[in-house]
């Protein structure tokens, strides 16, 4: 496998102290990143597999129909993929791009050493003309040390990963990218919109279960990270749509009143019903991206979206060059 480029910075969001903080609050929270240990890597991937998760599907047919006219309006000598995952939805586009230019580097930039492991594997036989660079940070902190495109670059943000964070990071997030944006390269960013409420809810509540693993899987790496000692056991999922906020709230829900020993011999109360929040997942409506991309300096050029319009791909460019 080629060797991971590492290059992030040990930060405030990522340490003891700021977790044991988020868990000592009256709303507690996890950071969401947690979840993407090398098992919750794998269960991501189940989870775009289950009936109910209509993202993924939805999101690589609207990929898939497009493909051309993005790669015709971006024509990319270099894909960056932030939060890349296994690549399998990319897998397509990278192959339709090598038939158009001679070769291609892909960046796959992931916070999970097993996504970015998922990631080579799933390309590595596509083409000699493929170059894979596998990146290692947090999208939140580390988008400053990434060096800017040498050759046109096309920038992937896919899956919804976006909806992950809350207005000030995704305008943060969005802002950043813009900022890394050459005036040739592009951005396609994939969001889910909003929808029938039921859908949603099955989508974050599969028969098989295999969400409610991906979110207790959470307390099994924090104790691993901090030595703590949670008991899955205690805990329920619970996701819901959240109308006035337009999110999913995942959380696991406390179904007795216990205690947890934190690293300074200090009991943790969690309280019967208490709930520590591990994700949301922002469902957007086009008035709330036009606002975001508004306050990135971004401007759409193009945007796709599926025959029920579940879904939406969105081609960005700077403005800091369109209107100078
Ligand atoms: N793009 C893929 C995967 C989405 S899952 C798809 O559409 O299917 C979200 C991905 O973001 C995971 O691979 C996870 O490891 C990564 N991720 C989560 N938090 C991150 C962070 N703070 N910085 C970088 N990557 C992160
Ligand atoms: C990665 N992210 C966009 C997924 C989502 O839908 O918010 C993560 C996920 N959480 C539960 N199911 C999937």
């Amino acid at each position: 496998m080629n060797k991971i480029e590492n290059i992030s910075f040990e930060n405030n969001s990522n340490n003891k102290e700021n977790v044991i903080s988020l868990l000592k609050n009256e709303k507690k929270s996890l950071p969401t990143h947690y979840l993407y240990d090398d098992l919750g890597s794998k269960l991501f991937e189940e989870i775009c597999n289950t009936e109910e998760y209509y993202l993924t599907r939805t999101e690589q047919q609207i990929l898939n129909a497009h493909a051309l006219d993005i790669l015709k309006e971006a024509s990319p000598l270099e894909i960056f993929e932030f939060g890349s995952g296994s690549s399998k939805k990319t897998k397509s586009l990278i192959s339709k791009a090598l038939k158009q230019k001679k070769y291609i580097t892909y960046f796959s930039f992931d916070i999970s050493t097993k996504a970015l492991k998922m990631s080579y594997d799933q390309l590595k036989q596509i083409s000699k003309n493929l170059d894979v660079q596998l990146i290692q940070g947090d999208f939140n902190n580390d988008i400053c040390r990434i060096k800017k495109s040498k050759r046109k670059r096309l920038y992937l943000f896919l899956g919804s990963t976006l909806g992950n964070f809350n207005n000030n990071v995704a305008v943060n997030f969005l802002n950043n990218v813009a900022k890394i944006m050459n005036k040739e390269d592009s951005f396609l960013l994939g969001v889910d919109k909003v929808k029938d409420e039921k859908i949603i809810n099955m989508a974050y509540n599969d028969k098989k279960g295999i969400t409610k693993r991906f979110n207790k899987n959470i307390l099994k790496v924090i104790n691993k990270e901090y030595k703590l000692n949670f008991n899955e056991n205690n805990f329920l999922h619970n996701a819901k749509f959240n109308l006035e906020k337009s999110q999913i709230e995942m959380y696991l829900e406390s179904t007795v009143e216990h205690s947890i020993r934190l690293p300074n011999n200090e009991d943790l109360n969690i309280g019967k019903g208490e709930k520590i929040l591990t994700e949301i997942s922002r469902k957007f409506s086009e008035k709330t991206l036009n606002s975001l991309f508004r306050k990135a300096n971004l401007s759409i050029i193009k945007s796709y979206t599926d025959k029920k319009k579940y879904f939406s791909l969105y081609l960005l460019k700077t403005k800091k060059y369109l209107f100078p």
